[in-house]
């Protein structure tokens, strides 16, 4: 049985998309975004205490982007480009892309989320990560274009950028191009039924966090 340790809201939500998307039999195990993720135990799961988390095949994974290529390879070939297939290397590059992003939504959901105190914060910061996630959330929407990543459909790359859009326009004004790539993904059936087990939103409760002006 394939076990996802899940937080709401957090990368995970790529790897629950996925298994939606491949009709995978998974169990949740719920996590929260607090001092257990450093407990010894999960630490055994996840040696830098993050999310997700993945138990497969007999063993855990604990990257998103190793995560989407093993399940996709293994599970859902279609949702993959083999070694030799001429979209292969946009594949890979696109998928791992969603790190990219994910990088600048780490830094900015700590600036505006994570850090108390007005002091902790860096305005100069919040403001640079917000323009560096708008260039990585315009390069993805002009590649999808009018459908997906890929031109021969929808893959795993798909989400792993696809998440860091709907996460992203929290963050940054999403260009119509990018809103439309997004309500196009936002309509899978899968996605509908990952956010429907996401969980109640306990992260981020705001549906934007503005750059400080100062
Ligand atoms: N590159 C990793 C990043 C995982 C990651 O940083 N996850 C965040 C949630 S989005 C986390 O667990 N943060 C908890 C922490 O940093 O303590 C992946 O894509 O799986």
């Amino acid at each position: 049985m394939i076990r996802l340790h899940h937080v709401p809201q957090s990368r995970s939500f790529r790897i629950l998309w996925l298994l939606n998307e491949i009709g995978a039999d998974f169990t949740l195990v719920p996590q929260r975004f607090d001092k257990s993720l450093r407990d010894p135990a999960f630490l055994a799961i996840s040696p830098a205490g993050r999310v997700p988390a993945l138990d497969i095949d007999g063993r855990t994974m604990f990257e998103s982007g190793a995560m989407a290529e093993y399940l996709a390879e293994s599970r859902a070939p279609h949702l993959s480009r083999p070694i030799g297939h001429p979209e292969r290397a946009d594949y890979l590059e696109w998928l791992h892309f969603g790190e990219t992003i994910g990088q600048h939504l780490a830094n900015l959901t700590q600036h505006h989320l994570m850090l108390r105190d007005d002091h902790m914060r860096s305005p100069t910061v919040m403001r640079l990560e917000a323009k560096r996630l708008a260039i990585c959330l315009d390069a993805v929407a002009a590649q999808a274009g009018q459908g997906y990543l890929l031109a021969n459909g929808f893959s795993a790359a798909d989400i792993q950028c696809g998440y860091g859009l709907a996460l992203g326009q929290r963050f940054t004004l999403l260009s119509d191009a990018a809103r439309a790539y997004l309500a196009r993904l936002e309509q899978r059936a899968a996605f509908v039924r990952a956010l429907a087990q996401d969980g109640p939103p306990l992260i981020y409760t705001q549906p934007f966090y503005p750059p400080p002006n100062v």
